[in-house]
Formats: structure tokens, C-alpha cells, sequence
């Protein structure tokens, strides 16, 4: 069998959305999701331009060898654009090998280790009687875990608070919109809306907060001993994880678990903070992380050091991805959360998929390969439309993280 054609899909149906679509020539077809939010079209030019062309006559058995020949192969490693490019040919080629097998992914990454993947909602309120109510809602649907974020009182948006609260959306403008961001306002606030959370739904309820890099490292310190009477399942994000040591300062301080991850390509960007169990869980995924093949590299190095996945699954990572993190996180000895933020109708018809939600749990699909697809007959009906995440300043005006 070789390939014969590959194709990449843009498509906004409600979003931007960047897929691989692998045919091979006994008519065999795989998918990969490639969405980079904010910088879709450089993994596009990515993919056509310098990929699809390696691609054609290849062996779509050779997944480990196609790995290494477009990771190798490039001279330049790792980023977030040829590893979005690399995992979308590596998802695609394990959807392949499935089919032509019979198989679901998961057994031939060596069959179920659990019975379902434990995934977390997001409650989200402007203020701590909204996110309460919220959490209820989240209960009330069966999730065992859920990620609190609160508005700040004085400022005048902030991180995870949104208008539709089933669908939050943070690429919101045409050019970036700004956020105004103040430590101080959040420091002050965060721990009461926990104490007020812990109340209400008692000990059992599994709750998680993303402060999405705006911390340093002894404020995040500062804030994981804060929350430690909440006995969160973890603190996500406390500080930008360009510099690996700097979580020695928060390990020193607080028993409060972190999880960090979405934002990185390779195994590299975590090895110091998984060699030193400087974190408890790693939230890297497949699309960002070089797909099914790196991916399973990266947690099967953090288990032998008591680290857990705890992948990323916002929006903005297609059905694509969640199929394959779904088989991913079904098979591995070391699962820890699955992040899980529903798609539109829309995106679900572009993106047709038999992975479901049940009692807390999602399931994923049973057919062989990864059990999605694109149509691309539906998606030709929603060009690509810019799309930005907002920039963030302090008080004062200086650029600070979003
Ligand atoms: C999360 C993330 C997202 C990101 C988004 C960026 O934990 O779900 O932090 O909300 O901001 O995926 O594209
Ligand atoms: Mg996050």
C-alpha cells in the first residue's frame, strides 16, 4: 500500500480548524488534526508546501519511520508548527493503520487500562454565586471533576469567564483584543471562591483551576499554599514554563499538585520538570505534541516518574484530536484527566464522531482507526475567517501573558 494523495482542509465552522486528510491507493483514508489557534495558516503552508509532497508513494505502515524521516528529516527541530505538521501525518497514519487492521487505535497501543477517561468541565461565573450555580450544572450532568475560573472583581474581563458557558471561545477577534491583568486583584480573590466551591459540593468533587501563566514563581507559590485547605487535583499553568527550574521555587512551598504542558511541542520542553517531579501531571496533546507516536514517548517517560497525562481539550483542538487523545488516554498505565470542553453542532457535523460522554466519563469509538472523519463537503461551506487570542497588559500598560 502507498500514499496517493494528502490533503489539507481548512475549515471555520464556528472556529478555525486545520485537518489532514491521508489517501491511500487502495482508498484507505486517515485524519490528523493540524490547528495551531491563531497561527493555523503557517501549519497549512507547513503541510502543503513543504509535506504533503515527502508524502506520496510512502509505506502508510512506516508511522515510526515517517516520524523520524519528518522530525530528522527537517534539519529543524521541534516548535509548535512542525510539530502540529508531524503529529497530523502521525494521527492520520495510525487512523490508517487501524483500518486496515480492523482495529481501534487503542488496542494497538496494547488495549483499555480503564474502562472510561475521566474528563473535567469548566464552570465558569463573573461572580462566585455565578461559578457555584455553574458547578452544580456540571455536577447535575455527571462530571466527576471540573475546572473553577471566576471573574475578578475590578477587572474588567478575565481568563476563562465567558458569555456561552458550554462553548467557551478565547480566539475572539479578527486582531487580538486586550485584557487588563493584575496580580494583586487575583491573589486576593482566588481563595475565597475555592473555600466557597469546597463548601457547597464537599470533599469528593474533583476541582482544578488554570491560571494560564501569569504567575511567578514564588506568587504561584503563594497562591498553591492558599488553596492547599481545597485539596485541589491541581493548579494548572502557575507560571510561563519557558524556564524549567523555576518550579523548584513552587515544589519548595505548597503540596497543591501542578499540571503544565499545553503549550509544548516535544518531550524536551518537560524533561527537566518530569526528571526532577517538579509536576504531577503533563497536559501536552497530540496535536501540539507531535501526535500518538511522541505523545505516548512523552507519558511513557513521566510515568517511570510518578507524573500523569492530563491532556489538554479545549475547543480549539479539533474532534480529530479528541478521537486520538481518546485512544491514547484509554490504553496508558499513567492516565491521570482528560481536559473535555464540547464543540459546537456545527464543528460536530464537520467533524463526524462516534467518541460520547456518559456518567463523567467519555468513551471512545469502537470502529477501527480513530472513529472520525472529516466531511469535506461540510467544511468547503465554512472558509477560514482570522482569529485571534487577546494580549494581556498590566494595570500600567506593560505586555504581560494572556
Ligand atoms: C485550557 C487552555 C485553553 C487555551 C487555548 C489556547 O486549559 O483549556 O488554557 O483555554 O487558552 O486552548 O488556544
Ligand atoms: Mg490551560
Amino acid at each position: 500500500m502507498k500514499i496517493a494523495d494528502a490533503r489539507v482542509i481548512v475549515t471555520c465552522p464556528g472556529r478555525n480548524f486545520v485537518t489532514l486528510k491521508i489517501v491511500t491507493d487502495e482508498g484507505v483514508t486517515g485524519v490528523g488534526d493540524a490547528t495551531l489557534n491563531g497561527r493555523e495558516l503557517a501549519v497549512a503552508s507547513y503541510l502543503r508546501d513543504h509535506v504533503v509532497p515527502l508524502l506520496i508513494g510512502r509505506d502508510p505502515a512506516r508511522i515510526e519511520d515517517t516520524w523520524q524521516y519528518l522530525y530528522q528529516g527537517a534539519y529543524w527541530r521541534r516548535g509548535p508548527v512542525t510539530m502540529s505538521a508531524i503529529a497530523a501525518v502521525d494521527t492520520a497514519l495510525w487512523d490508517i493503520k487501524g483500518k486496515v487492521a480492523g482495529l481501534p487505535v487503542y488496542q494497538m497501543l496494547g488495549g483499555r487500562s480503564r474502562e472510561g477517561v475521566t474528563v473535567y468541565g469548566h464552570a465558569n461565573g463573573e461572580t462566585v454565586d455565578q461559578v457555584l450555580t455553574e458547578v452544580a450544572r456540571f455536577v447535575d450532568l455527571g462530571y466527576r471533576a471540573v475546572r473553577v475560573q471566576c471573574g475578578v472583581p475590578g477587572l474588567a474581563k478575565t481568563y476563562g469567564v465567558s458569555g456561552d458557558k458550554m462553548f467557551y471561545e478565547p480566539a475572539d477577534a479578527a486582531l487580538p483584543s486586550e485584557a487588563t491583568w493584575s496580580t494583586e486583584r487575583y491573589l486576593a480573590h482566588v481563595p475565597a471562591v475555592f473555600a466557597r466551591v469546597r463548601d457547597e459540593f464537599g470533599p469528593h468533587l474533583r476541582l482544578l483551576h488554570d491560571v494560564h501563566h501569569r504567575l511567578t514563581p514564588i506568587e504561584a507559590a503563594r497562591l498553591g499554599r492558599s488553596l492547599e485547605p481545597y485539596a485541589l487535583t491541581w493548579m494548572e499553568d502557575p507560571v510561563p514554563a519557558d524556564l524549567q527550574e523555576g518550579f523548584r521555587l513552587i515544589r519548595q512551598h505548597t503540596t497543591t499538585p501542578v499540571a503544565v504542558g499545553e503549550v509544548f511541542n516535544t518531550v524536551w520542553d518537560a524533561s527537566q520538570l518530569i526528571r526532577e517531579q517538579l509536576i504531577d501531571y503533563i497536559r501536552t496533546t497530540v496535536v501540539h505534541a507531535g501526535g500518538i507516536t511522541h505523545l505516548r514517548r512523552i507519558f511513557d517517560f513521566a510515568a517511570l516518574h510518578h507524573v500523569r497525562s492530563g491532556s489538554h481539550g479545549a475547543t480549539d483542538l479539533s474532534p480529530v484530536c479528541m478521537a486520538a487523545a481518546l485512544q491514547l488516554d484509554i490504553a496508558i498505565p499513567n492516565f491521570g484527566l482528560q481536559e473535555y470542553m464540547r464543540h459546537t453542532d456545527q464543528t460536530d457535523q464537520v467533524f463526524p464522531h462516534d467518541y460520547h460522554f456518559e456518567g463523567g466519563y467519555l468513551h471512545p469509538s469502537e470502529a477501527p482507526g480513530l472513529g472520525v472523519d472529516i466531511d469535506e463537503e461540510a467544511a468547503a461551506r465554512y472558509p477560514y475567517s482570522p482569529a485571534y487570542l487577546p494580549v494581556n497588559r498590566l494595570e500600567d500598560g506593560t505586555v504581560h501573558p494572556w
